[in-house]
């Protein structure tokens, strides 16, 4: 009888699994490797030390398999199901939930994937029949908790390489810094700092682990760099040479940083905003000494239930009144944090949509435009105001980056928004005084060449939209950009084969075209060329009123670029 019982539940799961990757078939979907890697990169906290915690119902598992799935958990699964597993992006997997289902249903979801985005684990070929059972028994167990970051742990990270006292009153070089960029080197863990006049590499600045972006402080001089270990570098761009003069680690896992822009503000204070654990920080502008750390764990905007790990995603900072303006993920609220008396904070907090990730301004630097990106909306946020001022849907996952501003030739001035999940680029309009009817409203949707789009841009003085598409699982569009004609909109868009541009050898890389930048004077366009660490990589320049190709940055130094940061551009918000 027993046997029978199993034969039935097998064969159901058989079935179910099979069905799975029928529908996942048939979408063409499931989630493609690229995608996979983006969504769920190692987390840094993998050599954090945690205890192991058992639940007794859940099957047994000596210390060593618990070490080794803990250890995969936060290599794979992190990013999408959460530290401690509430649900992120991705499902919930607390023992409530998962002792329910049993472990040869759970190995079955593992193994095979789900059409809603869970990856087939075992049928890739990236894990094996036995590393399946374990991660099946190993979700049903407590999540072990990984340790807090308090202030006296940041203390003893922070290190001032040249007090303010010591560093030039002056600029001591001839770069046009307004003009240098700072290109993210991800798996060496530095920046390149690129001089965008003469493309030579000024220095390699060390920096964080797996570096994510660049901002610039309000008076261009200061490069503030974050690493996903939660490590922050301050860069003077004064110094002879551009180097490091402070560092401080603000969390195990982070994403953001920004430092304050508010009139009588400038360069004062700087934030990090930290994925575990899930609080924001804010520092002394000059130094980096740690002043005020600030929980972010509290309720969902829909649901209202609490949420134990809501990670921080984009910051800014606001230019109408002294604010920064946090941005959290899981929880889908916004905070305005007044930074004008730290012992006092007020915090507006507007709840729009979960999910929050990246977002720009709009072209007036009032509206934050932010995208909620597993809700499939941007929130436009009102920085004078404190309010919502509209919450839109748009197409399959949004990913503006900072996003795109121009003025539409019937719309006014509008924002554009990518999306990793589908090809469409979504115009929403952002001029309330004088196009009220279309203000944070979807007035128009552009067709891109196909989803897998990370970042959207223009520039004032440019009359191009330029989208990349480095997700895209087809290597012609990962390696390519397109660019609309922001007058013939309706005329389709122009493909710029970026990676075949940098004329790069055929060793097998990704080539994956990155992150569109405009230079200073808003004529030049630097993409990334982003192989992995051992695969060769380029930065390409384009002209931006020819399209044509107008320089290859190669050098051994360059590896893995992904983002890259034009100092004037991100130090006035030009996009
Ligand atoms: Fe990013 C911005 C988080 C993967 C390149 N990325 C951001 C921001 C967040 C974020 C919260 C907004 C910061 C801000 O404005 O303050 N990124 C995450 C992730 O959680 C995610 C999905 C997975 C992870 O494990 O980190 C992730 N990001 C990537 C990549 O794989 C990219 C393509 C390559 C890389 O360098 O790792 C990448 N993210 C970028 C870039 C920006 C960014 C270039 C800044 C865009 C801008 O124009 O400002």
């Amino acid at each position: 009888m027993k046997n029978t019982v199993k034969t039935v539940q097998h064969l159901a799961l058989a079935a179910l699994a099979l069905a799975c990757t029928a529908v996942m078939a048939q979408a063409g979907k499931g989630v493609s490797q690229p995608e996979l890697n983006y969504q769920a990169g190692g987390s840094p906290l993998v050599t954090e030390p945690m205890h192991q915690s058992t639940n007794p119902k859940a099957p047994p598992m000596t210390a060593a398999e618990f070490e080794k799935a803990r250890q995969t958990y936060f290599e794979r699964c992190a990013g999408c199901h959460g530290v401690l597993r509430k649900g992120a992006t991705g499902k919930p997997l607390t023992p409530d939930i998962t002792l329910a289902k049993g472990t040869d249903y759970l190995k079955v979801f593992i193994a095979y994937g789900s059409p809603a985005g869970m990856p087939n684990w075992q049928t890739s070929g990236e894990l094996s029949e036995t590393e399946v059972d374990l991660m099946a028994r190993y979700i049903q167990q407590e999540p072990p908790q990984p340790p807090e970051w308090s202030m006296a742990d940041m203390k003893k990270t922070w290190k001032i390489a040249v007090a303010p006292k010591d560093r030039p009153t002056k600029k001591m070089n001839n770069y046009n810094i307004a003009n240098i960029f700072s290109t993210t080197l991800r798996d060496t863990g530095e920046v390149a700092l690129i001089d965008g006049d003469t493309k030579q590499i000024i220095n390699i600045v060390k920096t964080g682990y797996a570096v994510h972006i660049t901002r610039t402080s309000a008076s261009g001089r200061y490069l503030f760099v974050i690493g996903r270990d939660g490590r922050v570098n301050m860069i003077d761009l004064w110094m002879p040479k551009p180097d490091n003069v402070a560092e401080i680690r603000i969390g195990l896992e982070a994403r953001s940083v920004d430092t304050s822009k508010f009139k009588g503000y400038e360069d004062k204070l700087a934030i990090a905003g930290a994925y575990w654990p899930p609080q924001y920080v804010i520092m002394d502008g000059d130094t980096l000494e740690p002043k005020k750390i600030v929980s972010t764990r509290g309720m969902t905007v829909d649901t209202q239930e609490y949420h134990p790990e809501p990670r921080v995603a984009s910051i800014v900072a606001s230019h109408y009144k002294p604010e920064f303006i946090v941005n959290v993920k899981e929880t889908g609220q916004t905070l305005m944090v007044d930074y004008s008396n730290l012992n006092a904070l007020k915090t507006t907090e507007i709840g729009s949509a979960r999910f929050l990730h990246d977002g720009g301004w709009d072209s007036t630097k009032r509206y934050f435009m932010v995208a909620a990106n597993n809700s499939n909306k941007i929130a436009a946020i009102d920085a004078k105001d404190g309010s919502l001022a509209g919450l839109v849907d748009v197409g399959k996952t949004p990913h503006p980056g900072r996003g795109a501003n121009f003025i539409h030739p019937t719309y006014g001035p509008v924002w554009a928004t990518g999306h990793l999940g589908d090809e469409t680029i979504s115009l929403i309009g952002t001029d309330p005084k004088k196009h009220k009817q279309y203000a944070f409203k979807e007035v128009a949707k552009l067709t891109g060449p196909g989803g897998g789009a990370l970042f959207i841009k223009s520039h004032p003085k440019s009359k191009h939209l330029y989208s990349d598409a480095p997700l895209n699982p087809d290597t012609k569009l990962s390696q390519s950009v397109v660019v609309f004609d922001i007058n013939a909109l309706d005329k389709g868009y122009t493909v710029l084969p970026i990676a075949q541009w940098a004329g790069l050898p055929d060793d097998g890389g990704a080539k994956r075209v990155v992150q569109p930048e405009f230079n200073k004077d808003g004529d030049e366009v630097w993409f990334a060329v982003w192989s992995a660490k051992d695969k060769a990589s380029a930065l390409v320049v384009v002209d931006d009123k020819t399209l044509k190709l107008k320089a290859v940055i190669k050098d051994p130094r360059i590896i893995t670029p992904t983002g890259h940061f034009n100092v004037n551009n991100t130090q006035h918000d030009v996009y």
